[in-house]
């Protein structure tokens, strides 16, 4: 049996011993808080007993695990699409397993080793696994090539099917202990390893997650060859001599794969979103294990390009379909907004790994605008229903074909879907972090932790009822009387920025400020990096109240994305909303919401899980007859963005006209 290498504390929070650069933040593990909250629990169960289930039936039916079957034999032919169709199953594992840290279930855990086993039997001699070439390399999938990595750089995917079984490998072994997915996997990487490096093959990954993977293994094993080829995957980015520098056509120029430059030198998120999220999370990493500056710099000023130029206002990215990629500086088009989910998952990566090396909310605000706006639209209410595409608007008037109306319970190429399924269950792991006695409090999500700051245990209840409610309490219950310093993030919503830029801003300045109390007295605090920091020494059952103050806010963009000027969008809390055809007379594309019109909020327990909505009265125009139209006054609704698309097909809209300033008339 192979040594493992560290002390573990489990999935992220776990610390290489002996490493001398890391994080000079830690996570404090998401199986170390016990969630009890209205709004994620609901949300994690039904990852658990629907989604997960539902993918692994989906693995099945489609023969993604079929293609392993026959992989181990050596015998049959491909029968799915895509040669990274095996990572549905990986990326299942994973999310099974996160769900097993936290709710141990022996049915699941006896179904997850039998698929372990299939796997297992599809892995050749060396290590390699990639079952679009081992059932029969004679004839490989069409995109694989001829040769083991021969078609890497472009569409193979073998590297990326590593990186996938390595995420789920890792999961699995933290979670359940056991080594059988782990040895899988390190056979897979120690081949990796051995083709791949300064002296040997050379190729920038064609779509990251290796690299990540690689570094998950490497904090299991202290073993360097994986870090070391995850840098080396890093820099052999923008070395390739065979792209055409000059196209403005992302596949020509080597973007699409961000290929085109070194990644010291990149500036400006480019081509395939999700490639680039997990390459920019990848970067964080391998900066931070390894002490590299430059990379820092690098993701640090991709960040500012994307959040000042390239992301939607309900926090998603990837606007362009053509090449499910990043569009220019401020090219963010709302009918045609592409925004696959995976994109929104990679983002949450990479901003969670960029708050590690850096302590600013500001990455957490990013972070959390995604998660509960363009990340969770990607899955309906029912757990089983997806979206890889978010929509910024739906018009009966025209829409482009590839945009989803309506959710389905899988895809051809049905990553979004499994990325889901792996990412819900970890939300917790984004709430707390620890550097020294700092205990940073990032997201508000009712529950209890337990933590251990200086050697000295602390319980840490949160008691709140968010996103619908600005009103968080912490119950701080050290064992014995601690000092340590709690820093409370601020989100930049409730400090007057819609976004940490100037991409979006709020129409009017609030006055409201937070407040907070101690043991039910004010107290005065300053921000700092977007935290307010109250340092003293805790004793059992010290109170911290905080109030975010929620009104309705108006969104105005930026005058570079001219098709939203003179709109605006709205916002309460961390949620964006949206109109409904449902809740607006049948149809959302003839509103006008006038400078003058004033909100009011209800909470609907039974509207789409229980939601607050937005009530006004607008104009909307509207056709009498075929020749006649006129402006009335009706009752509109906005719902929270996420939860659009559950209640059948039709109009939906997040920018709305103040003024008319013209109509387009369409033919009968
Ligand atoms: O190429 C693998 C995955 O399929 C990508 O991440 C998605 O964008 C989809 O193209
Ligand atoms: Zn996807």
């Amino acid at each position: 049996m192979k040594k493992i290498f560290l002390l573990l504390l489990a999935f992220s929070g776990y610390i290489l011993y002996g490493q001398q650069n890391d994080y000079p933040i830690h996570t404090v593990d998401f199986t170390q808080v016990k969630l009890t909250d209205n709004f994620w629990l609901p949300r994690i169960e039904t990852n658990r007993t629907v989604t997960i289930p539902a993918s692994f039936e989906r693995c099945e039916s489609t023969g993604r695990v079929k293609n392993f079957v026959m992989a181990a034999k050596k015998q049959g032919k491909f029968c799915t699409t895509f040669p990274f169709d095996d990572t549905d199953i990986y990326k299942t594992i994973e999310g099974a397993s996160f769900s097993l840290a936290v709710h141990p279930d022996a049915k699941l855990q006896a179904y997850i080793d039998s698929l372990i086993a299939i796997v297992g039997k599809a892995q050749e001699p060396d290590g390699y696994l990639y079952t679009a070439r081992t059932i029969n390399p004679s004839e490989p999938h069409a995109w694989a090539g001829k040769e083991r990595w021969e078609r890497e750089r472009e569409l193979s995917h073998e590297l990326y099917n590593a990186g996938h079984l390595y995420e789920a490998a890792a999961a699995h072994f933290l979670a359940t202990k056991k080594r059988n997915l782990l040895d899988i996997a390190l056979k897979n990487a120690d081949l990796v390893c051995s083709v791949f490096g300064p002296d040997k093959k050379h190729v920038a990954p064609g779509h990251e997650i290796v690299e990540m993977g690689l570094v998950k293994l490497y904090r299991i094993t202290g073993k360097k060859e994986y870090l070391a080829t995850a840098k080396f995957f890093i820099e052999e980015r923008g070395r390739y001599k065979g792209y055409d520098s000059t196209s403005k056509d992302s596949w020509k120029s080597g973007a699409y794969w961000q290929d085109n430059i070194p990644v010291v030198d990149q500036e400006e998120a480019e081509g395939h979103a999700v490639r680039a999220g997990y390459l920019y999370a990848a970067v964080a990493d391998v900066a931070a294990l390894t002490g590299d500056d430059s990379l820092i710099h690098a993701i640090d000023k991709i960040w500012t390009n994307v959040v000042e130029k390239k992301m939607y206002v309900q926090g998603s990215v990837g606007a362009i379909g053509d090449g499910e990629r990043y569009g220019n500086n401020y090219e963010l088009p709302n009918a045609t907004a592409y925004n696959e989910t995976c994109a929104a998952i990679a983002l949450v990566y990479w901003n969670y790994r960029m708050f590690l090396l850096h302590g600013d909310a500001k990455y957490m605000d990013i972070l959390e605008k995604s998660l509960y706006n363009g990340l969770i639209s990607g899955v309906g209410l029912d757990g089983k229903s997806f979206f890889y595409t978010n929509a910024m608007q739906i018009k009966n008037s025209f829409q482009f074909p590839q945009m989803e109306a309506t959710r389905s319970g899988w895809f051809e190429c049905s990553c979004c879907p499994t990325n889901l399924a792996r990412l819900i269950p970890s939300i917790p792991g984004y709430m707390y972090a620890q550097k020294d006695d700092n205990l940073y409090i990032n997201l508000f999500i009712n529950s209890n932790v337990d933590l251990n700051i200086r050697n000295k245990a602390v319980q840490i209840v949160q008691q709140n009822n968010y996103p619908w409610d600005g009103a968080l309490v912490f119950n701080i219950n050290p064992k014995t009387a601690t000092a340590f310093n709690l820093l409370v993030r601020i989100p930049g919503w409730a400090q007057n920025k819609a976004i940490p830029s100037s991409l979006y801003q709020f129409q009017n300045t609030s006055a409201e400020k937070p407040v907070i109390k101690v043991n039910g007295v004010v107290v005065d605090y300053t921000i700092t990096n977007g935290y307010a920091a109250i340092n003293r020494t805790w004793k059992k059952n010290d109170k911290i109240e905080v109030n975010l103050p929620m009104e309705v806010r108006r969104v105005t963009a930026n005058e570079n994305l001219k098709e939203d000027m003179g709109k605006i969008a709205l916002q309460r809390g961390p949620l964006m909303y949206c109109a409904e055809w449902p809740d607006n007379n049948g149809k959302t594309s003839n509103i006008i919401i006038p400078a003058n019109a004033t909100f009011t909020t209800e909470f609907k327990p039974n509207l789409l899980n229980g939601v607050t909505i937005l009530k006004t009265e607008v104009p909307a125009v509207i056709i009498n007859g075929s020749e006649n139209i006129s402006t009335v006054k009706q009752s509109f609704t906005a719902i929270p963005y996420y939860s659009w698309a559950n209640r059948g097909k039709g109009e939906m809209m997040v920018w709305f006209p103040t003024q008319i300033k013209d109509i387009d008339l369409l033919a009968k």
